[in-house]
């Protein structure tokens, strides 16, 4: 079977140069105009260097697949760059860690920057990661010992822009994940200091990167994570398309008929937090309109988990998680809960439903996206989830696991729901392209992860360290503002 990425050309791969030798301004957005050749008139013919094999001079660069460049290496994730040199943003969070040590021991060239503002978030609360992890330098360090991996590591705030101008231009990376923004909705509704921090890190440090990519790094492929929460849950229950409109679909009023497709999909974000998603959706859109970068914006259903080989492979690589009300994402709540004795919290009536994703499915994704760059000027968007799950279904799952295979008498509770979100309402998100376009087929069920996740949260050190932060789950931020504890509304064992 051919491999996804096989027929792309040297148009996707970041190794070309075109600067010089394409009159962006006159040949629009299309690339069907180059795909008709040379020999009409009017059309635009380009020409690519290829900053890998200057051998080649200019050539076409339709002309040469990555099936048939030597550059390009069979994977088990598709055709891969060799030596691709990929810079992670926030290379010390929960997913940033986990991709470093995944990339490096595929063979790509891993560098990547942090100001480890995650860990102070997470202190500011009063909480930690419940799995410990290391300083940078003992990380640096047991990625070369145990994996034989080198990351180049910076560290640097992305908004310092002059320094990270100047660690790119060094670099040169080949693709740019972003992962370097907070995550978290309910502490973007703490209170205004709190909402204003979030929307300033998230938001002008992913415009300050697109400029920084503009004249740096033209060519190369942004990666830049979003979140299905951009899209909020319409309650016409109309599909959650993957950021744009199909090509079929068709806006009806009044007797007459237009074609939505390729139109960017309403947004109706949840949180203040999930507003500065949608304000980068914009600006990675503007900016691969007018400057013909590249990227992937990849809406991320909620993340869970704790497994890859290469975190599990020694306690220094470990990447962390948190449990507490703010940075604590469901699941990995639920089992942390569940180990403690705290009844599974589902707020309001548990009926909301959100697409999921293991940390080791959403690492795959990750690589299969880099291994398959956009074409200049492409805005493309991914939903990046393995499933979609209600909230009450997650706390029965959970509850399962840990009553069946870890005899833990686990209780659920239902409590008032903090935020302002609809707990019923339809939902059918689309989540085609991944597996029909890049290859992705998950490797790792519900139940997996969530076995996986009490065998290492009932290790006694990991079970101390969640009873120090118990009083951190029951949450006490309201989206109105108001700070109480949240009540119990009905608690069940089954
Ligand atoms: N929830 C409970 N009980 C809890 C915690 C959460 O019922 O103890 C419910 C929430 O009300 C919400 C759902 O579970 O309906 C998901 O909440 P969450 O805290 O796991 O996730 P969320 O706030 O939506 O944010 C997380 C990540 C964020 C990412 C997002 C993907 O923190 O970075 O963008 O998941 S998504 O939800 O698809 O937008």
């Amino acid at each position: 079977m051919k491999l996804h990425n096989a027929q792309k050309t040297c148009w996707n791969c970041p190794a070309i140069d075109l600067a010089g030798k394409v009159d962006f301004r006159a040949c629009g957005q299309s690339v069907e105009a180059f795909e008709r050749g040379p020999d009409q008139e009017g059309d635009v013919y380009v020409m690519a260097e290829c900053k890998r094999r200057p051998e080649l001079g200019l050539f076409d660069p339709m002309g040469i697949t990555f099936e048939e460049c030597p550059e390009w290496v069979e994977t088990p994730f598709g055709y891969m760059l060799k030596d691709m040199r990929v810079m992670i943003l926030g290379i010390d969070g929960y997913l940033g860690w986990t991709l470093a040590l995944w990339l490096g021991a595929l063979g790509f060239q891993v560098s990547g920057v942090d100001n480890y503002s995650r860990r102070d978030w997470v202190m500011e609360r009063g909480s930690h990661t419940v799995v410990p992890i290391a300083r940078m330098t003992e990380r640096l360090q047991a990625a070369r010992e145990v994996l034989g991996i080198n990351i180049n590591f910076r560290r640097m705030d992305i908004l310092d822009r002059s320094r990270l101008r100047e660690f790119i231009e060094e670099v040169k990376p080949e693709a740019i994940v972003h992962y370097a923004e907070c995550p978290s909705a309910p502490y973007s509704m703490i209170d205004a200091d709190h909402a204003i921090e979030v929307q300033r890190n998230n938001v002008l440090g992913t415009l300050g990167l697109l400029f920084i990519m503009r004249d740096t790094v033209p060519e190369t492929s942004l990666l830049k994570l979003g979140t299905m929460g951009e899209y909020g849950t319409p309650l016409t229950g109309r599909p959650i398309f993957e950021g744009m409109f199909p090509a079929d679909a068709v806006l009806r009023w009044r007797g007459r008929e237009w074609s939505l497709g390729g139109e960017l999909t309403p947004r109706d974000p949840v949180s203040f937090y999930h507003v500065s998603k949608v304000q980068d959706t914009f600006n990675v859109y503007e900016a691969c309109k007018y400057w013909w970068l590249r990227s992937y914006d990849i809406m991320q259903g909620v993340i869970y988990g704790v497994h890859t080989e290469q975190v599990a492979a020694d306690p220094r690589l470990r990447t962390r998680l948190d449990i507490d009300e703010w940075f604590g994402t469901v699941v990995n709540r639920f089992v942390a809960q569940a180990v403690v004795g705290i009844p599974l919290t589902i707020y309001g009536a548990g009926e909301q439903i959100r697409g999921f994703i293991s940390l080791q499915d959403a690492m795959q994704c990750m690589t299969r996206l880099i291994c398959s760059p956009p074409e200049p000027g492409e805005y493309g968007v991914v939903n990046q989830m393995s499933g979609y799950y209600s909230i009450r279904e997650l706390a029965e799952t959970v509850a399962r696991v840990g009553r069946k295979e870890f005899n833990l008498p686990v209780k659920i509770q239902r409590v008032e729901n903090p935020r302002v979100e609809a707990d019923r309402h339809p939902f059918e998100p689309i989540f085609e392209r991944l597996p029909n376009d890049f290859g992705f087929e998950p490797q790792v069920s519900l139940e997996e992860e969530i076995y996986r996740m009490f065998e290492l949260l009932t290790q006694p050190e990991i079970k101390a360290r969640i009873e120090q932060k118990k009083h951190l789950i029951i949450p006490r931020t309201w989206w109105s503002g108001m700070k109480k504890q949240v009540e119990t509304l009905e608690l069940w064992e089954e």
